[in-house]
């Protein structure tokens, strides 16, 4: 009798574990396969585009002198652009500088509002420990976001004027230095990056 009882609770145990062993190995295998993104897809035109670009007028300091955004809220949401007007094709765009480092403090809720400003080639964005030099192909780095879902899988370019974008949100738990990069091959290779540092 007790067998009998026993046996159903440990399948159903061994299913449980072995479902959540596929899933967290699918959201690794695949997770900047775009298979896994906080949000769904959205689309923008080109003037919700550049109204991304607008500086708030609280919670964000912008140096152009230093190249640098910093962000002092404790819940933050960062516009990144890839490829945009004002940068080479290979660049990432955050309230008209291109590149900049980026600077949060630590436990800060972050929100990666990305958006493909490229009308020829898929961009994404990771944020990852891995330090440049980048290699062409790097799938081990690109596909080790620093903070589990810090990263937007690559999205499409533009298309009759409408731009793909994609948000995720993740905690920054760690203080450190940290880059954000372009996953797609050769893309950080040819400078689509920046710096992510974030401060206790
Ligand atoms: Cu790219």
């Amino acid at each position: 009798m007790k067998k009998r009882k026993f046996l159903p609770g440990v399948l159903f145990l061994i299913v449980g574990i072995g479902t959540m062993v596929f899933a967290f190995g699918g959201m690794y295998w695949f997770g900047n396969g775009g298979v896994f993104s906080e949000n769904s897809s959205i689309t923008l035109n080109a003037s919700s585009l550049s109204e991304l670009e607008t500086v708030p007028s609280t919670g964000v300091i912008v140096d152009a002198k230093t190249n640098t955004v910093e962000f002092t809220g404790s819940k933050i949401i960062i516009p990144i652009i890839a490829s945009p007007e004002n940068g080479p094709m290979y660049s990432f765009g955050i309230y008209g500088l291109v590149n900049p480092t980026i600077v949060v403090r630590r436990s800060t809720e972050v929100r990666l509002l990305f958006v493909n400003g490229d009308n020829d080639m898929y961009h994404g964005v990771v944020v990852t420990a891995g330090a440049p030099p980048y290699p062409y192909m790097g799938m081990m780095m690109f596909d080790s976001p620093a903070f589990g879902n810090s990263f937007v899988p690559p999205l499409p370019p533009e298309s009759s004027g409408k731009y793909t974008g994609a948000s995720a949100i993740f905690d920054a738990s760690q203080a450190g230095s940290f880059y954000y990069i372009c996953q797609v091959p050769g893309h950080a290779a040819d400078g689509m990056y920046g710096r992510f540092l974030v401060e206790n």
